[in-house]
């Protein structure tokens, strides 16, 4: 029996999926006394510190955990559950951590995008026995914006590098504490996993390649997802965002095999888009989250879902927040929340004040769930110009002419699936999420989106460079070439496919195949 402290922030249902896959039992601390009880705790943290340690001390946390820690028995911290043990973070100032370990949490000081999200390698600095069965050179899942920094070497198991070399694992006795998310790692991660629960005899020391670790670049899948005429939820796909043909909504397959079968093709990390979630609301649409349950039952990657994430009132009157949405999703095992036209609302109303309300749902979804949870989806479409002085928007000069010859061109921000456009540039609404909160940019491109013609790489740079989230490419994919392209030619941090994955056109592992000596992804 593994007890898994929840502190009610963040995605722990992957983890529990991913205890119980692997065949343990799992109980929920419902109060100090179940630490006190616990033979072997699990503290998965996702969010942010200061409203963790805030909840911690509110429960009564503090001293029943201070209490297990020191007793020595198995711990595993992940992620906000490493950061927790130490001193302090910048992430809250004044506010104290559990102090059981020496040392600071500090925000990455680097010229890289951060969040520092995705799979990156470990540098081994001393053996254990968490570590049984690896190669060396697994790539493990980050999401993080923070690092700890160890005033004792004897703790630092392993480092990551990415901008610098960081402490990405700590050991003290049978206290393991990762940054990494070995719940979203795929099977290196359940090997980990595996090893807490029962830690074979010998410790291991994984071989790794000389030199440094490095971020690889993440193959998304994405799965548009609506009622079809029949009201059943499936799999769809658009051209130029139309997905209907012959009258009828495109049936691609189910939501929920389509996942499993890509986590298994190995893709990187798994989207679903409800693509009518303008117009229906979430948390009745009860199929939407039982599609999530279901899914991270046995999909170890990252899942994020977008779709109808904005404040809401139902037909009784009855008023929700995004937050409150957006947690409905969390609980069903996202990791991350994909906000689409309420970003471009969110951002017209920061644009006529200047300041921010501290209450939009980027704003308030970040604070709790913590910037990384946020992704802001944009659909732009290309609107030329034959002068950049015509319009007051972010505009390029493009290898693409327009139909008049027109050597210019802005991307015009779109709501509701791409019916409606609005007075806005993607330039401008990437930057203006970026600093109300958001920790990545899904950037769409409604004149690409199923045309695999290849990435819009204009777009891509123009809004890559203007923001320093991670950006994911999306729309247009059409052949392994394309990947290469926007990895080399722009910044993005990730690619996100649907046509060629859904139409086996192309299998995910022959763009990684592909990719193997080119650009760094994970095998
Ligand atoms: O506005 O917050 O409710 O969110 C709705 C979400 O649904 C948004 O993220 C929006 O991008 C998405 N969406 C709405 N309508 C459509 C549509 O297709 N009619 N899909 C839609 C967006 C774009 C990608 C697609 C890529 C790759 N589709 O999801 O998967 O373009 O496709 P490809 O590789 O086949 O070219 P809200």
């Amino acid at each position: 029996m593994i007890t898994l402290l929840d502190y009610g922030a963040g995605n722990v249902r992957s983890v529990i999926n991913a205890i119980e896959s692997l065949g343990e039992t799992v109980k929920v601390v419902a109060g100090g006394e179940d630490i006190l009880s616990a033979e072997k705790l699990v503290f998965p943290g996702v969010g942010a510190f200061g409203n963790m340690m805030r909840i911690l001390r509110e429960k009564k946390y503090v001293e029943p955990l201070l209490a297990y820690l020191g007793s020595d028995r198995p711990f595993l911290g992940i992620c906000l559950g490493l950061q927790a043990l130490f001193d302090y973070s910048e992430e809250a100032s004044g506010i104290k951590g559990l102090g059981f370990i020496p040392g600071a949490v500090k925000r990455f000081a680097i010229e890289l995008s951060v969040p520092h999200i995705g799979w990156n390698g470990l540098n081994y600095k001393q053996p254990s026995r968490f570590f049984a069965g690896l190669q060396g050179s697994e790539k493990l899942y980050f999401v993080h914006s923070y690092h700890v920094v160890a005033e004792d070497p004897e703790v630092i198991l392993t480092t990551t590098d990415y901008g610098y070399e960081f402490v990405s694992s700590i050991q003290k006795g049978n206290i393991i504490a990762t940054q990494f998310h070995p719940e979203k790692s795929g099977r290196a991660g359940l090997r980990l996993l595996q090893n807490f629960l029962e830690p074979p005899a010998q410790a291991a020391s994984p071989g790794q390649a000389a030199g440094k670790t490095s971020l690889a670049k993440r193959i998304i899948a994405c799965l548009d997802v609506r009622s079809n005429d029949q009201g059943d939820l499936v799999v769809t796909k658009g051209d130029q965002y139309d997905v209907r043909e012959g009258g009828n909504v495109r049936n691609l397959g189910q939501p929920v095999e389509l996942a499993r079968r890509y986590y298994q093709e190995g893709a990187d990390e798994i989207t679903f888009l409800n693509i009518t979630g303008f117009r229906d609301f979430p948390l009745e649409d009860m199929p939407m989250l039982e599609i999530l349950r279901q899914t991270s039952r046995n999909v170890f990657v990252p899942l994020t879902i977008g779709g109808g994430i904005r404040d809401y009132t139902d037909k009784d009157g009855r008023e929700y927040s995004a937050l409150e949405v957006a947690a409905g999703y969390f609980r069903s095992g996202a990791d991350k929340v994909s906000i689409g036209s309420d970003a471009v609302l969110i951002a017209e109303d920061y644009l006529k004040t200047g300041r921010p309300t501290g209450r939009s749902a980027i704003e308030e979804i970040a604070r709790v769930y913590g910037n990384q949870a946020v992704v802001v989806s944009i659909d732009p479409r290309r609107v030329y110009v034959k002068a950049p002085a015509e319009v007051k928007h972010a505009v390029i000069e493009t290898n693409l002419p327009g139909p008049g010859g027109e050597r210019y061109c802005w991307y015009q921000c779109t709501i509701k699936g791409g019916r409606e456009g609005r007075d806005l540039d993607a330039v401008t609404l990437a930057q203006v999420c970026e600093r109300l909160g958001a920790g990545e940019i899904l950037l769409n491109c409604i004149d690409r989106d199923g045309t695999n013609l290849g990435f819009d790489l204009e777009l891509i740079n123009a809004v890559a460079t203007a923001v320093s989230i991670p950006v994911i490419a999306s729309s247009g994919a059409g052949k392994v070439e394309h990947f290469h392209e926007v990895f080399t030619a722009t910044g993005a941090e990730s690619a996100l496919a649907a046509g060629i994955f859904h139409r086996r056109e192309i299998p995910i592992g022959d763009v990684k195949k592909y990719l193997a000596d080119k650009v760094e992804t994970r095998l």
